[in-house]
């Protein structure tokens, strides 16, 4: 069995944490599993791939472009997989995902027919952007996650821990009536409810290949996907005092750049901070949203005094205001810290056609 599968969805409905947790869990329940994340960021160790790998999972990324236009690449990367015996391989999509499904699965079924067991197409959603699309006050979301439901032979709401029983099943119930194309479950990546039924859909289910009736280029669609940036910044962080807390840390400059965001009126539907020592203690901040609480799923157990940092995000920022808000947040709140920074990689640009002059500044390795 070759299988593969695409994770759609939203920023931060959970695709990473998913396929962490089901990459794991298929590989001590069924047979290896593999994943692969995917990001535009050029030379750059991604914060998703990052995490996998300090968690221990099987794992590679593919970067500087999306797995939609450079399928030799993903085809070598997958045919790399099942010769070491993986059965089941994930990818998730960069940006919103939409068109992933005509790039990706109708790409690889035309041109590599036979090579390749397409999993259902599967769709994440958080139970927040469910019931904000449900209540139809998704405002300009709501266009792009219609589009992702409506591409998905699976969706997954994800995060499932944080409803109640009656909140889930009315969300699955309004999501099957809505998106009858696709089949429905509930998942949380973080206890591993539904795991096993995830593991059985894409094992046992297949790609439909349907052709849904959606207008890739309307104007809001390219709005939305346009008034995005991306960047991507890694750095080392020496510590000058005795009693440093790099979870205090990273709290902090999570927490300053919100508020730098907040104040700019810019949003940021997910940006990601990881940090980690030379002894593979790891912590992580995340922000979903410039009023919602910054997250910690991960934080450091023991003391640190050299650290490794990624930070990645996807905001509604134009390119060079999100390069100086992020460059001052990250010197101001270190500085606080008393920290040597030395930057490594940072890679930024817009997504829209104005705004995509960007930067690419390599300084060494990591
Ligand atoms: N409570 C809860 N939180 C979760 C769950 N899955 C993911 N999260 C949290 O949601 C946030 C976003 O998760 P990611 O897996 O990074 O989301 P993503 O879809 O990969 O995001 P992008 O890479 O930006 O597209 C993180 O803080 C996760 O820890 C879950 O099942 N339950
Ligand atoms: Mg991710």
């Amino acid at each position: 069995m070759n299988k593969f599968a695409v994770f759609s969805g939203f920023l931060g409905a959970g695709k990473t944490t998913t396929m962490m947790a089901l990459t794991q869990y298929y590989s001590a329940h069924y047979g290896k599993a593999a994943m692969i994340s995917n990001d535009l960021g050029t030379g750059v160790t991604l914060a998703d791939h990052k995490l996998a790998q300090l968690s221990g999972c099987r794992a590679s990324q593919i970067t500087g472009e999306c797995i939609c236009f450079c399928h030799d690449v993903l085809t070598t990367r997958l045919a790399e997989y099942y010769a070491q015996g993986c059965e089941l391989v994930l990818s998730d999509i960069p940006g919103f995902g939409v068109g992933a499904l005509e790039h990706v699965y109708h790409g690889l079924a035309e041109n590599y027919p036979g090579q390749f067991d397409l999993a259902p197409f599967t769709v994440l959603i958080e139970p927040r952007n469910a019931a904000l699309l449900q209540a139809g006050r998704a405002d300009e979301m709501g266009v792009i996650l219609d589009a992702q439901l409506r591409e998905a032979d699976l969706i997954v709401l994800n995060k499932c821990d944080l409803l109640d029983q009656d909140t889930c099943g009315g969300a699955l119930a309004w999501l099957r009536q809505h998106y009858p194309q696709a089949s429905v479950l509930a998942v949380s990546a973080k206890t591993g409810e539904g795991l096993d039924a995830l593991s059985l859909a894409l094992r046992e289910g297949q790609a439909s290949l349907q052709h849904p009736d959606i207008d890739y280029e309307a104007e809001d669609l390219q709005g939305a996907m346009g008034r995005l940036s991306e960047y991507y910044l890694q750095y080392r962080a020496i510590v000058c005092c005795n009693n440093f807390d790099g979870n205090a840390y990273l709290r902090d400059l999570a927490q300053a750049i919100q508020y730098a965001a907040g104040e700019g009126g810019f949003e940021f539907p997910h940006l990601k901070l990881l940090a980690w020592g030379p002894e593979g203690d790891f912590a992580k901040a995340d922000i979903l949203g410039v009023n919602r609480p910054v997250e910690m799923p991960r934080c450091f157990e023991n003391p640190c005094v050299d650290l490794a940092v990624i930070l990645n995000t996807s905001a509604v920022c134009p390119d060079e205001a999100l390069d100086r808000l992020l460059g001052e947040a990250v010197k101001q709140v270190s500085d606080r810290y008393q920290l040597e920074l030395t930057i490594f990689k940072k890679d930024h640009f817009g997504l829209g056609e104005e705004n995509d002059e960007g930067e690419s500044d390599e300084k060494a390795d990591s």
